[in-house]
């Protein structure tokens, strides 16, 4: 099926939709925003975004469109950073983060946790079912078990054993993140060669309520330390909404995405005027700023829309990448970049 045929199927709606959550009251529905899904780098998008389109045009909650969405990159085996076909870590675990917030600032989120298929799920029954907003390890793949996700295998992908068998011969732990030089749509060679060692996926949405949510999903950064976590599962940083102004979400080196705060400087910059464009760039320039390391050797994305339903973007380095989805169909938008070689 090419993409094409994918919208075509956006038009036509979804018989599989499922919705979970509660429904808004009359008051609530009374406000109609247009309706948006926004998410990082363009070739998953073009796949995830019609999911979570599929429940938006269904009448669905944004938070159910995002979990549904990026759920489509964990389901994926050949994917390289997200869900269990994924890169490892350098001991060789697929260890998994993620998080997910909703428009009640109701936040959930799981990081290196094992063995489990959909961390977004998991994240998002944190969220509803257990006292707390974060699980991890044991701990998380405990939950897990108990909410009755079944535990896979840790066997790794084939794509993902060659990369890791290249990467054993030097063992050399150089966090230094891939350049995307053009749309990132690796090659099978590509991905063999562990050459591609990011492209997490972060996803915002707003329904047609108004109502704004995001998610979160990654492996990390290929071959990182054993217990490393990144920035996707951390509220602030990979992700945040406030459904009173607007969200934003990361990918890139999670590292500095984390040292400034990222998702939650721009919810606030937005706060404070901005659009979503400037707040991206001003979270990324902060960030060149603060940060301790050569900006040749990181890169950063950033996405958020605002409760207007506009949105925007801003990178470190050309390359990064984003689709939006809106009635009209699905766009490919390259954003605007910070280091000029
Ligand atoms: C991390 N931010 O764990 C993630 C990696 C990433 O595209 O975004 N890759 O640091």
């Amino acid at each position: 099926m090419n993409r094409r045929d994918l919208l075509k199927l956006v038009g036509l709606g979804s018989a599989f939709m499922s919705l979970s959550a509660k429904r808004p009251s009359k008051n609530e529905k009374k406000f109609k925003a247009k309706p948006l899904v926004i998410s990082t780098w363009y070739n998953q998008s073009v796949t995830a975004n019609v999911a979570a389109w599929n429940i938006i045009q269904n009448h669905g909650l944004a938070v159910d469109a995002v979990e549904a969405g990026v759920q489509v990159s964990e389901n994926d085996p050949l994917n390289c950073c997200v869900g269990l076909g994924a890169n490892p870590d350098r001991e060789g675990h697929v260890t998994l983060d993620a998080s997910i917030m909703n428009h009640k600032h109701e936040v959930g989120a799981v990081a290196c946790v094992e063995r489990i298929k959909s961390p977004i799920h998991l994240a998002r029954q944190v969220m509803e079912k257990s006292p707390h907003v974060m699980l991890v390890g044991q701990g998380a793949q405990e939950f897990a078990l108990q909410q009755g996700h079944p535990l896979e295998s840790d066997k790794l992908s084939d794509h993902a054993k060659e990369a890791y068998e290249e990467w054993l011969k030097k063992s050399e732990y150089k966090p230094i993140i891939n350049i995307e030089k053009s749309t990132p749509i690796p090659t099978p060679l590509q991905m063999k060669s562990g050459e591609f060692n990011h492209d997490t996926i972060g996803m915002l949405a707003i329904d047609e309520f108004g109502n704004l949510s995001g998610a979160c999903t990654t492996s990390g950064m290929a071959f990182k330390m054993r217990g490393r976590v990144g920035d996707s599962p951390i509220i602030g940083a990979g992700l945040y909404v406030d459904n009173n102004v607007g969200a934003a979400t990361a990918t890139g080196h999670g590292e500095e995405v984390i040292r400034c705060c990222g998702s939650f400087l721009i919810v606030e910059l937005m706060r404070n005027g901005h659009s979503p464009n400037q707040a991206c760039k001003i979270a990324v320039e902060r960030l060149l700023e603060i940060t301790p390391r050569n900006p040749k050797d990181i890169q950063i994305g950033f996405i958020a829309i605002n409760k207007k339903g506009q949105y925007g973007s801003y990178s470190l380095q050309q390359g990064f990448d984003f689709g939006v989805t809106t009635a009209e169909g699905t766009q490919q938008i390259q954003a605007n970049f910070a280091v000029k070689s």
